[in-house]
């Protein structure tokens, strides 16, 4: 059962084609659906992508409001998903992608993780389900909506890293505002989630992986042709341009 829904959310993905939910039919626990997400990344793995780090999910009210769950969830990061900051994203490939300003932080093994260097970033989450609309073990078991993200530049982290300002602007207007304070009262708290929740199910955590945050306000959906651009107070930005 495992993995006929992970071939069903593999397939949604590959396709760009929404499918109904799937967890209550399948009576998936959350636990469950962390087996069904290990499935779907080892198809992507099989396929020859890499393993790059992990994401948080719903770690602030905002993003909890939006999609009407409201537990932390976590998923996995590959090579496949990375965009170039400034790079392009390909939204024919996609369902109905939306776009979300967060915070990343580079792993450093030393010898138990910590964080080395922090960047403003983006998500693009793409829910595999119809209307974007999920409970919480659709949403794991669809590897909580991962689809790409784009990192900004690297630095130590600064000074006040639990407030600082974070705009999310499409061609060049503000369409969301808020603080890295909304994600779980301070980033960091988001970094020991994914080391504690992830390495409890036995995933290796390795040396230079990247670990999302999760967003600071509510996603917003994606255009053919919009510029979307991350400014994080004193971390810079990190921006993508949807082509179709
Ligand atoms: C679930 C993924 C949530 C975040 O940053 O909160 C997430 C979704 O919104 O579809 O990535
Ligand atoms: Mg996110």
């Amino acid at each position: 059962m495992i993995s006929e829904l992970a071939d069903r959310l593999d397939q949604a993905a590959l396709t760009a084609t929404a499918i109904p939910r799937l967890a209550a039919a399948a009576g998936l626990d959350p636990a469950g659906a962390y087996d069904v997400q290990r499935a779907l990344i080892e198809r992507r793995l099989a396929r020859g992508e890499r393993l790059v780090g992990l994401k948080m999910g719903l770690t602030s009210r905002a993003k909890m409001a939006q999609v009407g769950v409201d537990e932390v969830i976590w998923g996995h990061l590959t090579d496949g998903m990375r965009i170039d900051d400034g790079g392009a994203l390909d939204l024919t490939r996609l369902i109905h992608a939306r776009a979300e300003p967060e915070v990343a932080f580079l792993l450093s093994h030393d010898p138990e993780p910590v964080i080395r260097a922090v960047a403003p970033a983006l998500e693009v989450i793409d829910s595999r389900f119809e209307g974007f609309d999920f409970s919480l073990p659709d949403v794991i078991a669809d590897n909580t909506s991962a689809s790409g993200f784009v990192v900004g530049p690297w630095r130590p982290a600064p000074e006040g890293l639990d407030n600082l300002g974070v705009l999310l602007e499409v061609n060049g207007r503000v369409v969301q505002t808020g603080s890295t304070a909304a994600i779980l009262g301070d980033p960091r708290r988001a970094f020991d989630a994914a080391v504690r929740l992830a390495g409890g199910r036995g995933v290796e955590l390795r040396d230079g992986w990247i670990v999302l945050a999760g967003a600071a306000t509510a996603a917003v959906p994606l255009s053919p042709g919009d510029h979307v651009r991350a400014v994080v107070e004193k971390l810079g930005t990190a921006s993508f341009k949807a082509a179709s």
